[in-house]
């Protein structure tokens, strides 16, 4: 077997493809710290600090989905370890705080407030606790941190995503806990099968930082190898914890799977990236951040590398202590979903002619039209393959997307777009990977004729669609 048709055997299971095309889903950090204007709590702060006056989870959900988001992960725990929700394993929860009298439930409204907006809902539970005593002590944590997972996979309808935090600071001195993470997984497994397992976790890695930073080629075919995240490398103790090492790469590498890197290694895994980052410079609300919400270019730029990147974009909003998304990352998000309708609104290859080569009828291209799960696949085994695209009258494009199918891998390695000019070809834009999704951003290009040339690939390439955007 070569090495192109080893690598073409892995691919994703179908929680995987679900979640990929989740695209971009926010983050919600919200607890204790909202109110102590603190980023990391230490887990001695009074549940009695904890009172928003405001909360309404119907405005984050329709703030969210405004912005053309999928779903909404909540930091149900933090590090702080105090539970958004009445846990019966812990007195450091929101039932202790003045919220509602004590008699109030953050998880179950936002979860209930999710399934009527029609998004998924995820959760966040921090491994890390520096509020519960028993923390530290092996088997008996992993029984409090099990008994709360499963309060959460069991009581609040169907979980999307559950996201584990490698994050902990206790430093050389302080607590070490392995943590069972088979345990939690086969926990996920047994109560939410569809649920994605994230950054500490088998099914979406994290992407190495969190600045919004992508990179040029990611690669969702990848070793299985040992080594650390940089976000574990701060967490003294879990750097030991073999299950984990083994299910990680090195976060901070800029080429994870292209074949040079790949063609040693022995264990492969589909292990696609999310891009995880921040509205504003924290991940809670501070007051004084109101004004550094993220501009809209950037936010764009964010999601064109990220979602156009083969990666998710996973974007964190902080409610403010009224619980609220603040007004101004309110109007963000809105400007955001806008950009992405109009952006992304008509598709100018409705009223293109579509001809490939290697030739194939029209119908059989036309699949690209469609996101469906139908594919073309050109008989081109060296891997290179073209779709021209020829209009009556001349088009002004800025954006193109393209997508693999893939339940055939990912397969492309290089690619070209060629604009025809003064009846030659001039090549507009250049990328390599393109994965679940590429976005080629173009520059206002003027032209009657496109060309997709796909230059490289694993094998014979697969196109699942094909987007021009004015
Ligand atoms: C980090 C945490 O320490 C931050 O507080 C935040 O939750 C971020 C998403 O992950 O590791």
């Amino acid at each position: 077997m070569t090495l192109d048709e080893r690598l073409i055997k892995i691919i994703p299971d179908e929680r995987q493809i679900r979640f990929q095309q989740t695209e971009f889903y926010a983050f919600v950090h919200f607890t204790v710290n909202t109110f102590t204007d603190k980023e990391w709590g230490d887990g001695t702060e009074s549940p009695e600090i904890f009172n928003p006056t405001d909360f309404d989870a119907e405005q984050w959900v329709s703030a969210i989905e405004s912005a053309g988001m999928k779903g909404l992960i909540l930091t149900c725990k933090h590090h702080d370890g105090f539970c958004l929700w009445p846990s019966n394993y812990t007195d450091h929860t929101i039932a202790a705080s003045p919220y509602k009298g004590g008699k109030g439930d953050i998880v179950g409204e936002v979860a209930a407030a999710c399934r009527r907006g029609g998004i998924g809902f995820g959760v966040y539970l921090s491994p890390w606790d520096r509020n519960q005593p028993l923390y530290g002590t092996g088997k008996p944590y992993d029984d409090y941190f099990v008994a709360q997972l499963t309060e959460l996979l069991t009581q609040y309808g169907e979980v999307f995503s559950v996201w584990f935090d490698g994050a902990c600071g206790e430093g050389p001195n302080g607590k070490k806990q392995y943590y069972d993470w088979e345990r939690y997984y086969e926990t996920i497994r047994h109560l939410q099968p569809d649920a994605c397992i994230h950054v500490c976790g088998p099914d979406i890695r994290w992407c190495g930082n969190e600045a919004g930073d992508t990179r040029e080629s990611e690669w969702s075919v990848v070793p299985r190898r040992t080594a650390d995240t940089e976000k574990v490398a701060s967490a003294s103790q879990q750097t030991d914890d073999v299950s984990f090492r083994q299910r990680t790469i090195r976060a901070g590498d800029q080429d994870l799977g292209s074949r040079a890197i790949l063609k040693d290694e022995t264990e492969l895994i589909w292990y696609p990236a999310e891009v995880n980052t921040s509205i504003r410079p924290g991940w809670f609300w501070h007051e004084s951040e109101n004004d550094q919400v993220r501009p809209l270019n950037k936010l764009i730029d964010i999601y064109e590398k990220s979602v156009g990147g083969n990666a998710t974009f996973l974007l964190n909003i902080p409610p403010t202590r009224e619980g609220l998304f603040h007004e101004n990352d309110v109007a963000r998000l809105r400007e955001f979903g806008d950009y992405l309708r109009t952006g992304y609104g008509a598709n100018l290859l409705d009223s293109a002619a579509l001809t490939a080569s290697p030739a194939a009828p029209e119908h059989e291209i036309a699949c690209v039209r469609t996101k469906d799960e139908t594919y073309y696949l050109p008989a081109a085994e060296d891997g290179a393959a073209e779709i021209a695209l020829r209009w009556e009258s001349p088009q002004t494009i800025r954006r193109v997307v393209l997508m693999e199918q893939l339940l055939c891998s990912q397969r492309v390695e290089r690619f070209a777009i060629d604009a025809e000019q003064d009846n030659t070809w001039k090549t507009v834009s250049e990328g390599t990977i393109i994965g679940h999704k590429r976005i080629a951003v173009l520059d206002d290009v003027h032209t009657t004729a496109l060309r997709i040339r796909i230059l490289d690939a694993r094998v014979a390439p697969t196109l699942r669609f094909l987007g021009i955007y004015a």
